[in-house]
């Protein structure tokens, strides 16, 4: 069966209630998460039903808090499907529309619609809120303004233009709601603020990049887009150069990017929920995706905050050689969020982590968050960083897992030096 179809099923089961029932919508605390509830609840209160949202993070007791509650249907997005056993305790209907990998068993009272169980790959061609697209669709046909906050999910989960999300992109340009772009990654900036504030690529030692911008006779507070053409080649080639010397091997200054009728630039709402997500403020998120315009002002302050934090962190670690194991380098950090997001730009933009080996950084609080990231080539080269902290996760009784290119564990504290010495070895393998 397609996806389209088994989503005409949940969307008989919506129907099936009275109008003006309230229905609970759970989402997961990530971008793709939250624009997946969102379009759950938009189509939701389109078709005449009221909802109440809550994003939850992937605990161990996140059925526990909802199973009492009285529910005439909950719907699960993006989250769930590690959690279908206990949802037989939910005395009502349960919807879960989802694309991670789930149990085989589902309760009677479950109706489990994941894209991985419709031919699609639920890591790049189908995230929540392609899911959560196809249902709204289901719903109302007319739902096809909703191709925007699907695109965005995509791009939160990192995944592909292809299988499902290609086709809900295609909708969305047909429609006229999505607009496609190709534009230089500084455009709308000045030149320093561009250099100094840019995260993805980063660069080293722009604490103050004035001297560079001038060395280039460029004046700092120009536009990038009031550049003339040569002007334009003398920055972008001096950027080249520079981050070759940091070692940088995929440069582009250009970027096909998506735009929304109704939200702008869908990268950058992406990365306005993500803010959202790892700074505790989902309903902001949840907000920003409803149209609420002073929600879109407050995403943009906690934007700015997420990523003066990881600039922060990145010019702390830009100084200071990283640890070397034979095989991985490793670090600490404070903030358990940033872990994952700092050991990937380290591993990516910052010459010292350039070992041809995979970063690891640890946050020590009650016990230990582990965030290890790799390249392409080192997977193709055969590292499986997901089955690496899987396995010393569970010999030294803590929990991990991931993709062989981006892994976590949770180990307990006095634990720290059995783990880098057993991944250590797991990773000579
Ligand atoms: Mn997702």
């Amino acid at each position: 069966m397609k996806l389209e179809e088994a989503v005409r099923y949940a969307a008989d089961l919506v129907f099936s209630l009275p109008k003006k029932e309230k229905i609970r919508i759970i989402g997961h605390v990530d971008a793709d998460g939250i624009a997946s509830a969102a379009i759950v609840a938009i189509a939701l209160a389109r078709a005449g039903y009221r909802f109440h949202i809550s994003i939850k993070k992937t605990v161990p007791n996140l059925i526990e808090e909802i199973k009492n509650e009285e529910n005439s249907l909950i719907i699960f997005v993006d989250i769930g499907s590690s959690y279908l056993k206990e949802m037989e305790e939910c005395e009502n209907n349960v919807i879960v529309l989802e694309h991670h990998i789930g149990g085989k068993e589902v309760p009677s009272n479950v109706m489990y619609i994941n894209a991985r169980l419709h031919g699609l790959d639920g890591g790049k061609e189908a995230c929540g809120a392609s899911v959560a697209y196809a249902f709204a669709r289901a719903l109302d046909e007319n739902n096809v303004d909703l191709s925007q906050l699907a695109i965005v999910g995509v791009i939160g989960d990192k995944q592909h233009f292809a299988g499902y999300n290609k086709k809900i992109l295609e909708d969305g340009i047909g429609e006229g709601v999505i607009e496609e772009r190709e534009e230089y990654i500084f455009v709308g900036k000045h030149l320093k603020e561009a250099l100094e504030n840019s995260i993805e690529p980063y660069f080293t030692g722009f604490v103050n990049s004035t001297p560079f911008l001038e060395s280039l006779s460029l004046k700092p507070e120009m536009k990038f887009e009031e550049l003339s053409e040569e002007e334009r080649k003398r920055l972008l080639s001096a950027l080249t150069i520079k981050l070759i010397e940091q070692g940088v091997d995929d440069i582009q200054w250009k970027k096909l990017t998506y735009y929304g009728k109704s939200y702008g630039n869908l990268y950058d709402i992406a990365s306005k929920l993500n803010a959202c997500a790892r700074l505790n403020e989902a309903g902001v998120g949840i907000s920003l995706c409803l149209g609420d315009k002073k929600a879109y002002e407050k995403s943009f302050l906690l934007q700015e905050k997420y990523r003066d934090e990881i600039r922060k962190e990145m010019r702390e670690l830009e100084k200071r050689e990283p640890h070397e194991m034979k095989n991985f380098l490793y670090f600490y950090v404070d903030k358990p969020p940033l872990a994952g997001v700092l050991a990937g730009l380290a591993l990516h933009y910052l010459p010292m982590f350039k070992k041809g080996k995979p970063v690891v950084a640890l946050s020590i609080n009650d016990s230990i968050d582990i965030s290890a990231r790799a390249d392409e080539k080192m997977v193709l080269e055969g590292i499986n960083l997901g089955e690496a902290m899987k396995n010393v996760a569970l010999k030294l009784g803590g929990i991990g897992g991931g993709h062989p290119i981006a892994a976590g564990a949770k180990i307990k504290k006095e634990k720290e030096k059995e783990f880098l010495d057993e991944l250590d070895k797991e990773l000579a393998k």
